[in-house]
């Protein structure tokens, strides 16, 4: 899927702004209000998620349907184009109406939709209309518990007042997930327009021979007209021409893009009236032997766990922080994130196609597991969402050069029905090789488990698990989490492939320092760090340190969070805890290439 671009051919309009909003009921909203104002509309910042904006607590633990809604006339010199309403997400399903007519409906709280309205658009105002439902439960990615069960399991079950409270308890969201489950229109909504024969996608393979480059591509198109492509470099000079809806253009001298060091060309599409110009990087990835090589040599990842998560917006798109965060980033001296646990806002992927940021793209797939006596496989019913999310997600994603490697989910339950867990995943993975032009390398994200009974994450292109040995486990003692790492270790390193920690880390509170670091101290979290880190550093097939997490968090309230997640190795405002300093210094001495070797 293409992003919204403004240019010769295509006008862009943003429908941001404060939006009128109203809460409705758990599980429906009266349809009435499609057609009308809203009876008792609040002020909505737009993209943005609701539940912050107002200091209403009954709005931050909102369940169920909300309604937005806006008045927009358009411009007459739009008329006679083709016109597309695009949502870059509604966390978690969204149904649209334009002038009380139903344009239809998307599942799926982060990634983009869009309907054309070149009929049901009118001249002078319209009223558009977006109900959004942030329910989670067995059907949803995220998964939210159901049957009153939280997480963290702070309710001890069998105790019949607790039983009895929970059962009268009115309906809430209780994820089964560490985040909190912020909702809304959270990324911007457009209209843009396009001629009536138009360029639906394009797709780009690069790879490259000594000094030559090549760009295989396949355009879409809707209508027909003679497709003619050239090749731009980074100075907008043309480099080369070609005339087809697909082919190979060979780029002469090229320059590739690189980790720290990034180039993009763009190809730019010509169909009849169309014009569409769509930035890539020559690059390639593949995983050998032990080794991840992104264009043929031995890469390192240094980074982070992140989220899309901030003061008042919530899990809002917001540049400003992007551009922040990848600022931070670099001052720390990393190369790299995963976009736990959702695919985040496309604007971030061409920032880090920009600066030249190493991206692990991950889909919604978070808290697939119910505990030791339920096959999560049989009891969930989320397999069919689980592709539509992924195809979803690489449809979109697929010409980021940042993006190296596609995340199939984070912790599902791998340990207790190993085999459900291999015949779920396997299908997907196969799944999300196909649906990539480029056929990165696929991983699934494994939860501190016994490893040795999970058959599915050592089956992946690169085998990611998160682990806690100092923390949840083991917890204070540092010795004992060495000695476990390092038996864990062993038993990765007889598999011969490459191993990685997508998460690893320890809450630590701003400001509580002890000279022996305890849990929570700033000193603890640099220990925690720099013991572990001693022990994966005599590792070769150990290819990257991802820390959990990148900055605090907010999180549902409960007796295992104060304010939040507090892993972060920068606060939520983004400021250095005594950590960050730490690997500051550690990675700005370790190269991106080569250091295994
Ligand atoms: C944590 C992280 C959580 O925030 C993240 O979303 C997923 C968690 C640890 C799982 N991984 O709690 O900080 C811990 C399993 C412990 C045995």
């Amino acid at each position: 899927m293409l992003y919204p671009k403004m240019n010769e051919a295509r006008m862009l309009l943003e429908l941001g702004g404060v939006w009128d909003f109203q809460p409705a009921g758990p599980d429906s909203w009266p349809e009435g209000w499609a057609s009308a104002p809203l009876p008792a509309p609040l002020s909505m910042a737009v993209p943005a998620a609701y539940n912050d904006q107002k200091d209403d607590i009954d709005l931050r633990s909102h369940y169920g349907w909300a309604v937005y809604q806006r008045v927009f006339t358009l411009p007459r010199a739009m008329a006679g184009q083709r016109m597309v309403l695009r949502f870059a997400a509604v966390t978690h399903a969204a149904e649209v109406f334009l002038n009380g007519q139903r344009l239809g409906q998307h599942k799926g709280g982060f990634l983009p939709f869009e309907f054309e309205i070149s009929e049901a658009v009118q001249p002078g105002e319209n009223r558009l209309t977006v109900a959004v439902d942030n329910r989670v439960n067995y059907s949803t990615l995220p998964v939210g518990n159901e049957n009153s069960i939280a997480f963290f399991g702070s309710d001890n079950p069998g105790i019949p007042s607790i039983e009895l409270a929970k059962s009268r308890a009115k309906p809430q969201n209780r994820p089964n997930f560490d985040f909190f489950n912020y909702a809304g229109i959270i990324r911007p909504v457009r209209i843009y327009t396009t001629p009536a024969a138009y360029i639906e996608d394009i797709a780009i393979v690069p790879s490259y021979e000594g000094s030559t480059g090549y760009a295989d591509y396949t355009v879409t198109a809707v209508g027909s007209a003679p497709v003619h492509t050239a090749v731009l470099d980074a100075a907008g000079k043309t480099v080369t021409e070609a005339e087809g809806a697909s082919g190979r253009i060979a780029i002469p001298d090229v320059t590739l893009w690189q980790p720290g060091s990034a180039y993009l060309y763009r190809l730019r599409v010509t169909m009849g009236e169309d014009v569409y110009e769509q930035p890539f990087g020559v690059r390639t990835v593949q995983v050998e032997g032990t080794r991840f090589l992104i264009n043929g040599r031995p890469f390192y990842f240094k980074g982070f766990g992140k989220h899309e998560d901030s003061f008042f917006r919530g899990r809002g798109m917001d540049e400003c922080l992007n551009v922040k965060d990848l600022s931070m980033i670099r001052w720390l001296g990393a190369n790299s994130f995963r976009t736990s646990h959702y695919p985040y806002a496309e604007e971030m992927y061409d920032l880090c196609d920009r600066e030249g940021i190493v991206i692990i793209d991950e889909v919604p797939a978070v808290g697939i597991g119910a505990g030791p006596d339920t096959d999560p496989y049989k009891t969930m019913r989320i397999r069919e969402h689980h592709e539509q999310v992924l195809r979803e997600m690489i449809a979109r994603d697929k010409n980021h050069p940042s993006v190296v490697m596609w995340s199939i989910a984070n912790e599902p339950d791998t340990e207790h029905f190993p085999q459900s867990a291999y015949d779920y995943f396997r299908p997907l993975y196969e799944l999300a090789h196909a649906c990539d032009p480029q056929s990165r390398p696929v991983t699934l994200v494994a939860c501190q488990n016994d490893y040795t009974r999970d058959l599915i994450t050592r089956t992946m292109d690169v085998c990611c698990v998160n682990r806690y040995y100092g923390w949840y486990n083991l917890s204070g003692d540092l010795d004992a989490a060495c000695d476990a790492l390092n038996t864990e270790l062993d038993f990765w390193a007889a598999l011969g492939k490459p191993l990685m920690l997508t998460e690893y880390g320890a809450d630590t509170y701003p400001g509580i320092h002890n000279t022996n670091g305890e849990m929570f101290s700033e000193e603890y979290q640099m220990d925690y760090y720099a013991r572990l880190n001693a022990e994966l550093d005599k590792r070769p097939f150990f290819i990257g340190e991802q820390v959990w997490n990148f900055a605090d968090f907010a999180t549902i309230q409960g007796p295992m969070r104060v304010d939040g997640n507090k892993k972060g190795l920068l606060t939520r405002d983004r400021r250095p805890k005594l950590a960050a300093h730490y690997f500051r210094r550690r990675w700005h001495c370790i190269p991106d290439f080569g250091y295994k070797e």
